[in-house]
């Protein structure tokens, strides 16, 4: 059942945060297979892609108490289609990869909507009810129906969890940030291929009186979410 009482983080950082379950929703970014699994777009970097795997049972937390106490889910995913007419050469061409978004690799065509490696990773498959946006950058709100979305819904706060914490889910709370959301990351949910990156972010979003945000442990937002 969705209820529209305030619900408080009160060791949110840098300071409590205040969210009702009818307006908020939780983002879900880029769990995809190309991203956690070796052989897709994040390995083809040259990234170990093992600590993104380490986030996965807190997502699925996230996930499970959010459908529970009835909030709105909205997945993301970084991907293109197949003729790439939406891909940038400056994107497809960036970082010296061993494979280039589109080309065939062992979950598929790298980055397309359509491959193996595009997939959001079984354990946190999307019910049917729930968004599924597919981004062809690094934000969410770029080039994507997701702001209308938001709108239609009535969402104000955003609660964001997802991979990778530097890239994807900051250029997303950055964007959403800048379009009036209260943005709150969920700090054991989110990872990075590069600890100090993940840290550095933390940092950044809730600096300055929560300049671009808040964080939070998933405990934290579980407990919040649970209260009656
Ligand atoms: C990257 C993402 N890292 N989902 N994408 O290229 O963060």
């Amino acid at each position: 059942m969705q209820s529209t009482s305030t619900r408080r983080i009160e060791n949110a950082r840098p300071f409590a945060f205040s969210f009702s379950l009818s307006s908020t929703a939780l983002i879900v970014i880029d769990m995809q297979c190309d991203f956690i699994n070796p052989g897709g777009f994040g390995a083809s970097l040259g990234n170990d892609v093992s600590p993104l795997q380490s986030i996965i049972p807190s997502v699925q937390q996230l996930l499970a108490v959010a459908r529970e106490v009835g909030m709105t889910v909205i997945h993301t995913r970084e991907c293109h289609q197949p003729d790439l007419s939406d891909c940038p050469p400056a994107k497809r061409n960036r970082g010296n990869p061993m494979l280039r978004i589109g080309d065939e690799g062992p979950m598929g065509r790298i980055l397309v909507a359509d491959s193996d490696g595009a997939q959001i990773i079984p354990e946190l498959a999307p019910l049917d009810s729930e968004a599924v946006i597919d981004k062809p950058g690094k934000g969410a709100f770029y080039a994507t129906p997701l702001q209308d979305h938001l709108k239609a819904l009535g969402i104000q706060q955003l609660i964001f969890s997802g991979v990778t914490t530097e890239v994807c889910v900051q250029t997303s709370m950055r964007e959403a940030n800048d379009r009036g959301y209260d943005c709150l990351l969920a700090e054991d949910a989110t990872e990075s291929y590069f600890p100090e990156f993940k840290v550095s972010t933390l940092d950044m979003i809730r600096a300055q009186g929560a300049i671009v945000g808040w964080t939070a442990s998933v405990a934290a937002i579980k407990t919040a979410l649970r209260k009656r």
